[in-house]
């Protein structure tokens, strides 16, 4: 008989937002000058897409030159399969539906552009991004914005629900092999009961963020960069 202990997979109740932790290794240096990530990338996109993002210089400089890396292609887009080579996506229970969050409907490349936009969802918000510039777009990285990020991962027919077959994909993606159908059955009914409100056995955008209101999205969503 296995361990209780060792058994993975989520326990009741189920926290709707399953940590969406991504490391990414970056190369330690900066790219000289002169070399092929400096020279693609144009110093006004550069700002762009600092104003876009958040990320700061060095940091779009070093994503940059990750990107290319992982662009086997060298057409300035990633495939899906540029994704794959990523290991901490590789190896990620959700790593199909992360990657699917990078591309728009219907596209299968994924430009420089898009890549950072993406990514900056799970920017940690600094301290003095909290009071800022109330009037100004919605930064990438608000909560508000990760719980949205989140919620798609589970939303596949994109119908603004999260329906019971839609959470159970999830959940067995999470789990291991311990869990029965049976048992994985009525986490899902129970995580469903605890957050629908108004009774249509889905979960809708408002149920979930009313669901998630106590819990810490910057810790369970975050980037961390490895050198
Ligand atoms: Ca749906
Ligand atoms: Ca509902």
């Amino acid at each position: 008989v296995p361990s209780p202990f060792l058994t993975p997979g989520p326990s009741l109740p189920y926290s709707l937002l399953p940590p969406l932790r991504l490391a990414l290794p970056l190369p330690e240096e900066l790219p000289s000058l002169g070399s092929r990530a400096s020279t693609l990338l144009r110093d006004e996109e550069l700002e762009e897409i600092k104003k876009e993002t958040g990320f700061s210089h060095s940091q779009i400089t070093r994503l940059y030159s990750r990107f290319t890396s992982l662009d086997k292609g060298e057409n300035g887009t990633l495939s899906r399969e540029d994704f794959q080579r990523i290991p901490e996506l590789a190896i990620n229970p959700l790593g199909d539906r992360i990657i699917n969050a990078f591309f728009s409907e219907g596209e299968d490349q994924v430009n420089f552009r898009g890549f950072m936009r993406t990514l900056a969802h799970f920017r940690p918000i600094e301290d003095n991004e909290k009071s800022k510039d109330v009037n100004g777009p919605e930064p990438l990285n608000s909560r508000s914005n990760k719980l949205h990020f989140a919620f798609r991962l589970y939303d596949l027919d994109k119908d603004d629900k999260i329906s019971r077959d839609e959470l159970l994909q999830v959940l067995r993606m999470m789990v291991g092999v311990n869990i029965s159908d049976e048992q994985l059955g009525s986490i899902a009914d129970r995580t469903i009961q605890e957050a629908d409100q108004d009774g249509d056995s889905a979960i809708s955008f408002t149920e979930f963020v009313k669901v998630l209101e106590k819990v810490d999205v910057e810790q369970k969503m975050s980037i961390r960069f490895l050198h």
